[in-house]
């Protein structure tokens, strides 16, 4: 595991970074499947499920929200972690201003082009440091990353940070996503280190 590129962290690195994780200054592409092309401008994040009205929100209606830029650590499930990612975009909270959901709605399915899907309780889902990221160290989110729009969740593993989001299906009970199905654990948190469905 350590090598060239994968670091044992020192010092105060070693307390931002959960057990288990190598420390990694490159910045590594994970997709399963191919990387759908998609045109910034035909952007949009459908709203259905257990919300009072669906709805979609278009890139330029995302473009006029206000907008964040924050520096988060993010960590992957296959060991690496890296340290200070720079994302800007449209914070979760800022988003769900315009939808309603029903009382019961506990979880949200998030969708991608190309069929990925994971899921989230509303609990990890509705978070300050939330975003839907469509710039990556102030350049547009390269596709490999996401491009155009991905949701960051840093808390979580980043399977959990879908890239090509196209929509939020909000439901009243738990539902897995694509690597949830194939054995990854619900949740996700990597300082417990939930890696796989049984751990
Ligand atoms: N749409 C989509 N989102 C995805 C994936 C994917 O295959 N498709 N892979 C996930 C996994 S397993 C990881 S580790 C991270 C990787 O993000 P990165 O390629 O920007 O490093 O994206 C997550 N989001
Ligand atoms: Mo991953």
């Amino acid at each position: 595991m350590f090598s060239k590129f994968f670091k044992k962290p020192e010092g105060e690195n070693a307390t931002r970074t959960p057990p288990g994780q190598s420390l990694t200054e490159r910045f590594p592409i994970m997709t399963y499947g191919p990387t759908p092309k998609i045109d910034p401008e035909s952007v949009k994040i459908r709203i259905w499920g257990a919300v009072k009205d669906e709805l979609e929100i278009t890139w330029d209606e995302l473009q006029a929200m206000p907008q964040v830029t924050q520096t988060k650590d993010l960590h992957c499930v296959t060991h690496w972690s890296k340290l200070d990612v720079t994302h800007t975009g449209v914070s979760v909270l800022e988003v769900m201003k315009r939808v309603t959901l029903l009382p019961e709605a506990t979880f949200v399915m998030l969708h991608c082009y190309g069929g990925y899907t994971t899921n989230l309780a509303l609990t990890d889902f509705l978070r300050e440091e939330n975003i839907f990221a469509h710039t990556l160290e102030g350049a547009p989110l390269p596709i490999d990353h996401g491009g155009p729009l991905r949701v960051i969740v840093p808390h979580l593993y980043i399977w959990k940070s879908p890239k090509w989001v196209n929509g939020m299906e909000f439901m009243t009970a738990d539902r897995l996503g694509f690597w949830e199905r194939n054995g990854y654990h619900g949740r996700g948190d990597p300082w417990k280190e939930q890696r796989y469905a049984d751990d």
